[in-house]
């Protein structure tokens, strides 16, 4: 919202000749955005990668193989978009969970422009 002086007045005719002006600044900035991006690699299995869109970030079959397929092919791709903190959470999900069976898979976070 512009900048939008609120004028308290005094009231017409009572003789008060003061008045106020309170600077109003809606201060409402809406918080950054952050990009989840999942990294291509030569040795995670497909099923496992597909397995992962739709556990962590609820995609159906197809559209987590779709997603997959776009990682293995350009190399990295935007799987959602969050605010800092679930961003945050997803990939450290997707990484613990990538770890813990031995698979390489890399996931990242990039703050949106
Ligand atoms: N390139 C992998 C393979 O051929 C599959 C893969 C897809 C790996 C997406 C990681 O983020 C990834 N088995």
């Amino acid at each position: 919202m512009p900048h939008m002086p609120l004028i308290m007045s005094s009231t017409p005719g009572d003789g008060d000749d003061t008045s106020i002006l309170v600077e109003t600044r809606p201060k409402t900035k809406r918080p950054p955005l952050y990009k989840v991006l999942l990294l291509n690699d030569d040795y995670t299995p497909m099923e496992f990668v597909v397995h992962v869109l739709e556990r962590f970030f609820g995609l159906n079959h197809a559209q987590a193989f779709e997603i997959m397929l776009t990682v293995h092919k350009k190399g990295v791709a935007v799987v959602g978009v969050f605010s800092h903190e679930i961003a945050e959470t997803k990939v450290g999900q997707v990484m613990d969970f990538a770890r813990r069976h031995q698979h390489p898979l890399q996931c990242t976070m990039e703050k949106e422009d």
